[in-house]
């Protein structure tokens, strides 16, 4: 019998930001993907150049016109329902619906694409789980007020929420605020701040910004819950439990803190209240925030339920001198770089493989809050080969059956689960790398690293092993 429930919500996870492409179409403002990637380390961090800059030292920017999902949007979700997709996460891009984020009133176009979209979903039984913000705060917005770290940016997203729950109510059921919102204290470009770089103290910034979000994100939930009760918001973090390196108490304490750097954010968005070690964080790192009292009645309203994005576990080190020694042998990871792991093996960009980590994640995660936990994104990045019209990637089964045996057994730990979205259930845009050829899909996307190619759609042979999957409940992997 299946360890997984009845009403298991099999699926996969796009953002438009790396799927839609169409970057200016139907009145859409720019976003920070627009302005990427690096080709210089090939990394996205806080970086900025004005768009004519960019061209001339970076040439073809491929989130531009992505995967082209804007036009082949039909296409695309017909291949999900043929794999008995139960639901499709993906993001509604704010610039699209407000193009510089401070209109007077959405635009149309904007919201007609994804009343469509939403539409096109339902047509196959698919229930879009909808991403507020994915790395996608009008880059206007960036440039005015260095994006989050101004307390306006709460204001301009609640518009922007209200505007979205209103005209979605019918359709959406499913929300989550931020993407992997514990970005910001990592890579804050991303998260959408802009002058960190340069600042004296940037994680005063930093933990400002944060604080917006936070407040935003619990704005949001209310609306949500007011437009329509039986709507579910969850907060989204970018999890792995970390290692300690040895069994050395400093360790411990080392792995501890690098947890609680996530948990920081979703304590605030499960508890609703600044956590107690909050306060020897910020004394430590001279941070003050400016907390005004309708924060702390905003921060109330708490989320229903936990989603996260799982890649890796990492390793840390509370001894300072092994932690310079071994820093050019890190290992990259999703946000963090990582000490290595002896242990385990990596994928071809360097990402710890641990299925196993998966349960211990959630297990913590579950432990902590007691919220039902949504596995919003998971999956193996890896070049896919084409052999007469055929791509044989049975290392992509192999990583995505393990980690879907661990959440069958999380899910005999008593864990609450509510679904599983692999990450690019189609090929799309790598966030990390800005390259085409770091590959996730089901669905082989014909576009290389330089934008060249025809963006026919191929299905691999693990679009038929998914399919097997979802129709068996999770039990024939
Ligand atoms: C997460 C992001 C996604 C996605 C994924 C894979 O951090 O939420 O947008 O891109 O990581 O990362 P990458 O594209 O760098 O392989």
């Amino acid at each position: 019998m299946s360890k997984f429930p009845k009403e298991f919500l099999w699926g996969g996870a796009i953002a438009a930001n790396q799927y839609e492409g169409a970057h200016k179409a139907g009145g859409k403002g720019l976003g920070p993907i627009d302005y990427l990637p690096n080709k210089e380390n090939g990394r996205i961090y806080a970086m900025y150049h004005p768009d004519e800059a960019v061209k001339k030292d970076y040439g073809y920017y491929p989130s531009h016109e992505a995967v082209d999902g804007y036009h082949y949007y039909k296409e695309d979700i017909k291949m999900f329902g043929e794999m008995g997709f139960k639901c499709l996460r993906l993001s509604i891009s704010w610039p699209r619906i407000y193009p510089t984020g401070e209109e007077d009133k959405p635009n149309e176009e904007g919201l007609k694409f994804y009343d469509d979209l939403f539409d096109e979903c339902h047509k196959y039984g698919i229930e879009p789980v909808v991403t507020l913000n994915h790395f996608d705060t009008p880059m206007a917005l960036y440039e005015k007020y260095n994006g989050w770290e101004s307390r306006k940016l709460i204001k301009l997203f609640e518009n922007y929420a209200k505007a979205v729950f209103e005209r979605y109510k019918e359709k959406v059921k499913y929300w989550l605020t931020f993407n992997e919102i514990n970005i910001l204290l990592v890579l804050p470009y991303m998260g959408g701040s802009m002058s960190i770089n340069d600042a004296e103290n940037p994680l005063q910034l930093q933990y400002q910004a944060a604080h917006h979000q936070l407040v935003a994100s619990a704005l949001a939930t209310k609306i949500a819950h007011e437009v329509n009760p039986n709507n579910m918001v969850g907060c989204m973090l970018a999890a792995g439990e970390t290692y300690p390196n040895t069994c050395n108490p400093q360790d411990i304490w080392a792995a501890k803190e690098l947890d609680r750097e996530g948990f920081f954010f979703i304590d605030i968005q499960v508890r609703g209240k600044y956590p107690s070690y909050s306060k020897r964080i910020f004394k430590e790192h001279n941070i003050n925030l400016d907390i005004r009292d309708e924060d702390y009645e905003a921060l109330k309203h708490t989320v229903d339920y936990v989603g996260f994005s799982y890649y890796s576990t990492k390793v840390a080190t509370g001894d300072k001198e092994l932690e310079k020694k071994l820093e050019s042998e890190k290992t990259d990871g999703n946000i963090y770089a990582s000490l290595q792991n002896p242990y385990l093996e990596r994928t071809q960009w360097g990402w710890i493989v641990d299925p196993f980590g998966l349960r211990i994640t959630m297990n913590t995660i579950y432990d902590r809050y007691q919220l039902p936990l949504f596995v919003v994104e998971n999956g193996l990045g890896a070049k896919d080969t084409i052999v007469d019209n055929q791509i044989h990637d049975d290392y992509r089964v192999e990583y995505l059956s393990s980690h879907i045996e661990a959440v069958a057994d999380t899910i005999e730990d008593g864990v609450e689960v509510m679904g599983y979205t692999p990450w690019g259930c189609i090929d799309l845009i790598s966030a990390g790398t800005g390259q085409m050829s770091k590959r996730y899909g089901f669905i082989y996307v014909d576009l290389d690293d330089e934008g060249s190619g025809t963006r026919k759609r191929l299905k691999k042979d693990s679009f038929n092993w998914y399919k097997k999957v979802i129709a068996s409940n999770g039990e024939d992997l």
